[in-house]
């Protein structure tokens, strides 16, 4: 069986990487000088290093500073009789300040009551309007159904990402860019745009999350959708306390792959949203093959961590079979950990999700859209990993611990 088993890893490695060839797709465990990475350490110290740069310096951009010794946390309400006392509700501020002025992040978490402490769960970096994520739940939205998570025994967070940078491309004077930018010089063609400028605000949020006691600091996912998906897994890159990282609908310079894309392209992405990324992505207009990384290693970033790549049927201006293919070329990052990735080369059947691997997938039927269905999968997905067989992979599917 296990013969079985390594034979048919084989042959998929050897698939995968036909498929990379034909994509033109940069290898994550090839060095730049033209080394082969064969051990986790070479990956950790070095490979991983050259990659996160050569996202920050071609496509994000450089955060300027990490936690600010001026974070500072107010918990301003805590009701342990929330969702008809389902849920003990905290909203808390994250405030901040730095050469341009101040900030503040204002989080909502839900923790359900009846789970054993400290519970796991998701914080959602929510890109829509404010009803969305309505701490009251006078409004409900099944983009945050947030009692939904509370009762599967999870954790709900969220916060808005206007609150790090509105989504405007205002020669980034406000948010947190006009706060902590180098004041009076010119702006380098690799600052930090507003994508990263959001995932810093999640990692902001996790500065708050692992000092709450309720909370289970080593397994939080971090949710994001489209733009907001684009969000998370740059921040997962960037920030390895967060153990599952889920996108949804993320698209272009999100999971799907960057060569061969279909939909929104890398000179579309640029021109409708200049803000977005760093300048020098502006180089990569139409010339998609001359980047040095594609996003398989972005997704690759992940490992030994949970990734989830989330794609809905009619959403062909993200690709979903880019997003499909970045799963399957970041695998062997996860092998070389001896995990299993998202154990498929040909795009799954829409609704039929890969659980098992530490790379997680679904395509919804539907359009583009984070919806209750997406956030069930998420939850399954994390019931297998994180809860060991409350919710076990069916008999015939193989284990999720890694081969020796
Ligand atoms: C679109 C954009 C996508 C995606 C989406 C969204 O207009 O082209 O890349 O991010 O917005 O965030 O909803």
């Amino acid at each position: 069986m296990k013969k079985l088993f390594l034979f048919c890893l084989a042959v998929a490695a050897t698939m995968t990487l036909r498929a990379a060839d034909d994509l033109s797709l940069p290898d994550p465990l090839l060095t730049r000088a033209g080394e082969k990475v064969t051990t986790i350490d070479q990956w950790q110290k070095g490979r991983r290093q050259e990659i996160l740069e050569l996202f920050r310096e071609n496509i994000y951009g450089r955060a300027p500073i990490g936690r600010p010794d001026t974070l500072r946390f107010d918990v301003k309400e805590v009701d342990t009789h929330a969702m008809n006392g389902k849920a003990t509700l905290k909203r808390v501020e994250i405030h901040f300040s730095g050469p341009g002025g101040k900030g503040m992040i204002s989080l909502s978490v839900f923790i359900p009551n009846k789970a054993k402490k400290p519970v796991p769960g998701f914080l959602l970096i929510c890109n829509q309007d404010r009803d969305n994520i309505d701490p009251t739940r006078i409004k409900k939205s099944p983009y945050w159904p947030a009692e939904r998570i509370v009762e599967r025994g999870y954790v709900a967070a969220t916060f808005l990402n206007a609150d790090l940078d509105p989504d405007q491309h205002d020669g980034f004077k406000n948010g947190v860019h006009g706060i902590f930018d180098p004041q009076n010089s010119k702006r380098s063609p690799e600052a930090w745009g507003t994508i990263a400028a959001w995932a810093w605000g999640a990692s902001r949020v996790m500065d708050y999350l692992e000092t709450d006691k309720d909370i289970d600091k080593i397994r939080l996912g971090v949710v994001g959708h489209s733009r907001g998906g684009k969000t998370t897994l740059w921040c997962g890159a960037e920030d390895e306390r967060f153990a599952l990282v889920i996108s949804n609908n993320s698209g272009s310079t999100g999971a799907a792959l960057a060569r061969n894309k279909k939909g929104e392209q890398i000179k579309r992405i640029n021109t409708s949203f200049p803000h977005w990324f760093c300048e020098n992505y502006k180089k990569f207009n139409e010339k998609e093959n001359d980047l040095p990384v594609d996003q398989h290693e972005l997704l690759s970033l992940m490992a030994p961590r949970l990734v989830y790549v989330a794609s809905a049927t009619q959403d062909e201006w993200a690709d979903p079979k880019n997003e499909f293919l970045s799963c399957v070329h970041a695998e062997p990052v996860y092998r070389l950990f001896g995990l299993r990735g998202v154990e498929a080369t040909q795009m799954p059947n829409p609704e039929q999700p890969l659980h098992t691997g530490h790379i997680g997938h679904h395509i919804r039927i539907g359009k583009h859209d984070l919806t209750e269905y997406d956030w069930d999968r998420f939850m399954d997905f994390a019931d297998i990993h994180w809860k060991q067989g409350q919710q076990s992979p069916k008999s015939d599917t193989l284990p999720t611990t890694p081969q020796k």
